[in-house]
């Protein structure tokens, strides 16, 4: 038995009546470390799934007749597929797939392998895909001690005891990271502290390279969390000012040594000037300044500098209601839209605050029109359910990519600008702070693979709805009868309306345990340094961030700024993240506020036992170890469930001295 499961990639026998599969390939060159990797996966793939017998030949034609039970596949170029983009034919016995490069063949070569175990893989199909964002990256927030920040599968597989490891988990990891689709993995937390400041360094090359040769026969690339501090920390100086020349001198001398020893590298993610991490600030310069003179030190080597726009004051006085955290990356970046170097992509969190289960969409998004951005969310589940709770984050994410920014005329959706369809630049796209560890499931609740498997495919295809990305995960995870299928799908879509209904209400966010982030603590962040709060008093609750208040609302265009100033044309979910609203205000459907907050959390928490519950009939059809795994984490998140229900609940009823209409069960 591995130490790991092979996730999505099982290959279980699912698959009957092809007895031989030969598979060619035609113009690649069989050299070439992806087309290797490509015949490793197939004749792997198709053996599990059909258990078949595989040849696979670098030739031209397929040799003699083919006969009943025989599949032949043929992987040619045709250069005039975008790259990274594939097309699947199938006629009879001959199945097609071309491609521009070899990114693009292995990227279909997965697909046909996920058509082949949910059995579409048919005559007459034909099927033509083009990746939509040119980027598609992993973030991890792994330490070089094992530990991994907001990780909550057990602990790191690419660091221990401040060490690198590569072995076969590296590998199966970038099997998997290819099969959805991803070509950029960011290896190291964005925190760059201790020994990680030393990646950059010759203590940790050979390693490194080790590992980005394993990432490059998946066709990804690494890139490296930076130190904006490094010329203090590791080259001795005083400042790491980046309009001090010597300071520049520094850097170039150090990319020169970086590049030489990972020739593959990408290139820099870097979180400047937040939350204590340093910044171009110290030294009165723009976050502008910080990010193109290190794009100008990596053009000479082709690479990119990502800079995160996640920047804003910590060190907030909650007594101060102007200030707010919200305005913070539009306020610091905004103004230097189209100053940003053409290598240089802002990286932006999908809304405002942090990654809630509820925000808008972030106003920069969209509010930038000259400059290279790229969305960043979190599959982590950091404010979600941390990978216990079960919480199925692509209905979110499709939200956001749909969201309507009004930038411009038309082509103006989130979707729209981090592809590039927007304004036509290509260094741009998605990332997602992953939710991996060494636990043997990788992901801590089994079914939390749902959000890694759904983020790389929909960074591919946004097209791809919530639930079509589910039923493909679902199907190839784990083989069931269709009405299985189903139970496990409908779990997954409905997740998140669940998990939000039993937590934080209506766009207000937070109200969990300080520091840890699990768990319901009402005023756990109300009177601390962080910006987050939701100023309840005895008449009502919310953050007033309308032209009366903190003004947040008028960072979007007009026609969403108008909407969200207003009370009563704000959509409802966000309705308390924009407006300070009374206990008695009357909803749409009639009723009051405070009614709302009792009903969703007595609604939240009775469907989160009906989840549970329907877990159970899937006993005996799927593995025992990985049944008894989320059996565990439902128990987990049904206790969690009744506490935010009945802490929150009391904490409104003492507030207000409303009674629930209803007269159900609220603690006093
Ligand atoms: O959500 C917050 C987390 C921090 C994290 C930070 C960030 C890596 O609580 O742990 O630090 O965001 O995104 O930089």
């Amino acid at each position: 038995m591995s130490e790991w499961t092979q996730l999505w990639l099982d290959y279980r026998k699912v698959c009957d009546g092809i007895e031989k599969v030969n598979v060619i390939v035609r113009d690649f060159s069989k050299e070439n470390r992806v087309i290797k990797s490509l015949l490793d996966e197939i004749t792997r793939g198709m053996k599990g799934l059909t258990g078949a017998e595989i040849s696979v030949a670098i030739k031209d034609e397929f040799e003699g007749k083919s006969e009943d039970g025989t599949l032949n596949v043929a992987i040619q170029k045709n250069d005039e597929i975008l790259a990274e983009g594939y097309r699947i034919f199938r006629k009879g016995s001959e199945v097609l797939l071309e491609a521009a490069d070899e990114k693009g063949a292995l990227y279909g070569t997965y697909h046909i392998l996920r058509m082949t175990a949910r059995g579409e893989l048919i005559d007459g199909l034909e099927k033509k895909c083009d990746p939509d964002n040119p980027l598609r990256m992993m973030n991890h927030w792994d330490n070089m001690d094992g530990s991994i920040e907001r990780g909550y599968s057990g602990r790191s597989f690419f660091y221990k005891n401040n060490e690198v490891i590569v072995d076969d988990r590296t590998r199966d990891y970038a099997r998997f990271m290819a099969s959805i689709g991803i070509n950029g993995v960011v290896i190291n937390n964005v925190n760059v502290k201790e020994a990680a400041s030393y990646m950059i360094t010759d203590r940790y090359f050979d390693k490194l390279k080790e590992m980005s040769d394993v990432f490059a026969d998946y066709g990804i690339k690494m890139y490296l969390s930076l130190n904006f501090a490094s010329p203090i920390e590791l080259g001795g100086m005083k400042v790491c000012d980046p309009l001090d020349p010597e300071v520049i001198k520094w850097w170039e001398d150090k990319c020169k040594e970086v590049f030489t020893a990972l020739p593959d590298l990408g290139g820099f993610l870097v979180k400047a000037d937040s939350e204590g991490r340093p910044g171009p600030f110290t030294y009165g310069r723009t976050q502008a300044d910080g990010a193109n003179m290190l794009a100008d030190v990596v053009k000479p080597y082709d690479k990119l500098i990502i800079w995160r726009c996640f920047v804003y004051n910590c060190t907030q006085d909650w007594r101060d209601t102007k200030t707010d955290r919200a305005r913070a990356g539009y306020d610091y970046f905004k103004d230097l839209d189209g100053k940003y170097h053409e290598n240089v992509i802002l990286q932006i969190k999908n809304g405002p605050m942090d990654f809630q289960i509820r925000e808008p969409v972030s106003p920069l998004l969209g509010g930038l029109t000259k400059t290279n951005q790229m969305l960043e969310v979190q599959i982590a589940q950091e404010y979600t359910g941390q990978q216990i709770d079960l919480c199925y984050l692509i209905p979110l994410f499709k939200e956001v990519l749909d969201f309507k920014t009004y930038c411009q005329k038309d082509k103006d959706t989130v979707a729209d600008i981090i592809s590039g369809r927007a304004f036509g630049n290509k260094n741009c796209g998605m990332a997602a702070v992953i939710n991996t560890g060494n636990d043997k499931n990788w992901t801590g609740n089994d079914l939390a693979a749902a959000n890694l498997y759904g983020f790389g495919r929909l960074a591919y295809d946004m097209s791809l709805s919530a639930e079509e990305i589910a039923r493909e995960w679902v199907a190839q995870t784990f083989a069931l009868e269709k009405a299985d299928e189903d139970i496990i799908v409908k779990m997954l879509i409905e997740s998140r309306d669940i998990y939000e209904k039993y937590t934080c209400p209506l766009g207000i966010g937070w109200m969990v345990t300080p520091n840890t982030h699990y768990g319901p603590s009402v005023d756990g962040y109300e009177y601390s340094r962080w910006g987050t709060y939701h100023r309840a008093d005895h008449l009502g609750l919310g953050v007033d961030r309308s032209d009366k208040g903190t003004g947040y609302a008028m960072q979007y265009y007009p026609e969403n700024a108008s909407k969200y100033n207003e009370m009563e044309k704000c959509p409802e979910e966000l309705l308390l993240f924009f407006h300070h609203v009374p206990y008695s205000y009357k909803l749409k459907d009639g009723r009051t506020l405070i009614q709302y907050i009792y009903d969703s959390h007595f609604e939240g928490e009775s469907r989160a036992e009906e989840m549970a519950e329907s877990w159970e009939k899937l006993k005996g059809k799927i593995s025992d170890e990985s049944f008894k795994r989320v059996k565990n984490r439902f128990e987990r998140q049904l206790y969690n469930a009744k506490e935010w229900r009945d802490q929150v609940n009391t904490y409104f009823y003492r507030k207000s001295g409303i009674a629930d209409e209803k007269g159900r069960k609220i603690y006093e």
